[in-house]
């Protein structure tokens, strides 16, 4: 057998019993929601015909010409029956790039369309893009909001980490033929994480936005912020109002975002966000739940104390270690919430629950008091009422 051979009949079979294996949902700790066994998607993952030229004679060696890293962060959507996510790609060479992988269960079996998704260019093009928001709108399209990355014009001669991110906004109806719009201006330097509401709202499109200082640090701006355009050829938002703000000693406290679009229940707007904090070592980030009013959106009704998802086992280390990020959740026709969330901007995990479960944890978890008697208050709170039904 030659080298080629070898490693594309051990590497073929490796790859089939990876994408073949059936997921196992795990028990539950604290009943929010169940996790998996298994990644759903990880760099691993990646076709054959992607990362190896597969004719023995321009490859004898078997290696691959284009490798990927990292398989993370999905924006996520159900569309005539499948699962589609819309992933973050990172290569070894660290540019981004979304693919679309399709599943018929949601939980496992996601294989990748054959080529990544093609993104229309604007006349100002990007270095990096990654980080898709899917939100299908009222007005009948299926938006894509992804962060948009260049190097900063103004940065100093040899600096060459200085950079720039903006809100890119792209339509679709199917995930395959996108139309790119104009970048979203807003009155803040520079956005990541933002998120196109479903409906209008006052007649107008709704943006979530995270206002930041700079590339990495929300600085002044922290906060999930809500914005109004009358237009979403040429969104502009002129005033950005911050409705969930970062905090001190808080799981939010160093800078937060808005995570899938939100999803609309009896009670209000479920939302899904990540919070940051910093740590001895390095920033940890942490989903957490919210809900605004129906009526007025930009008024947070529940918001529950602390994390409702936090990195455990292989998703505490990675290439960013101590992250959890979601960009994607489906709701199902059953009332079923598929959660898609990626771990420490290396691999892409699921996690299952139902809106009544969520909907029983937003209210009926405690709000942070942001002090610790207010905390020890809640805890004995619960005991009080617990010794008394148990006596
Ligand atoms: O590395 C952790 C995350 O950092 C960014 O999120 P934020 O803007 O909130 O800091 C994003 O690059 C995200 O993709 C990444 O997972």
């Amino acid at each position: 057998m030659t080298i080629f051979e070898e490693r594309f009949k051990r590497i073929k079979s490796e790859k089939e019993q990876l994408t073949g294996t059936p997921n196992k949902k795990l028990d539950s700790g604290d009943g929010f929601y169940e996790r998996y066994r298994f990644p759903v998607l990880t760099a691993a993952h990646a076709p054959l015909f992607w990362e190896y030229d597969l004719n023995p004679r321009s490859n004898p060696y078997f290696m691959k010409r284009f490798g990927i890293n990292a398989v993370f962060n999905a924006g996520a959507i159900k569309l005539n029956g499948k699962y589609l996510l819309v992933v973050r790609m990172e290569g070894y060479d660290r540019k981004s790039f979304f693919a679309v992988a399709e599943s018929i269960t949601g939980t496992d079996g996601f294989e990748f369309w054959p080529y990544p998704l093609e993104m229309p260019e604007t006349p100002e093009p990007e270095v990096n893009i990654y980080d898709m928001r899917l939100t299908a709108h009222e007005d009948g399209w299926i938006y894509g909001l992804f962060c948009t990355e260049r190097k900063d014009p103004a940065a100093a001669p040899g600096d060459e980490s200085r950079a720039v991110a903006q809100c890119g906004i792209a339509r679709t109806r199917d995930l395959r033929a996108w139309e790119r719009l104009a970048n979203l201006r807003t009155p803040s330097a520079q956005q990541r994480n933002v998120v196109l509401h479903p409906e209008f709202i006052d007649g107008q499109y709704a943006f979530y936005t995270r206002p930041q200082d700079s590339f990495i640090e929300a600085g002044r701006g922290g906060g999930i912020a809500l914005g109004l355009a009358p237009c979403i050829e040429n969104a502009q938002i002129t005033i950005e109002t911050v409705i969930d703000a970062k905090r001190y000693h808080t799981i939010y406290e160093s800078k937060n975002g808005q995570g899938p679009p939100p999803i609309k229940t009896p009670l209000g707007w479920l939302h899904l966000a990540h919070g940051v904090r910093h740590t001895a070592a390095g920033l940890r980030y942490v989903l957490y739940l919210f809900m605004t009013d129906i009526a007025d959106p930009a008024k947070v009704i529940y918001k529950p104390a602390g994390y409702f998802l936090t990195p455990e086992d292989m998703e505490r280390t990675g290439d960013v270690s101590n992250v959890v990020f979601s960009n994607g959740w489906i709701l199902d026709d059953d009332g079923s919430v598929l959660i898609y969330y990626g771990s420490s901007d290396t691999r892409l995990h699921v996690a299952t629950t139902s809106v009544d479960r969520l909907l029983d944890y937003v209210t009926h978890t405690s709000p942070d008091g942001f002090t610790t008697i207010t905390s020890r208050n809640t805890l004995t709170g619960i005991i009080d009422r617990n010794l008394a039904f148990l006596s």
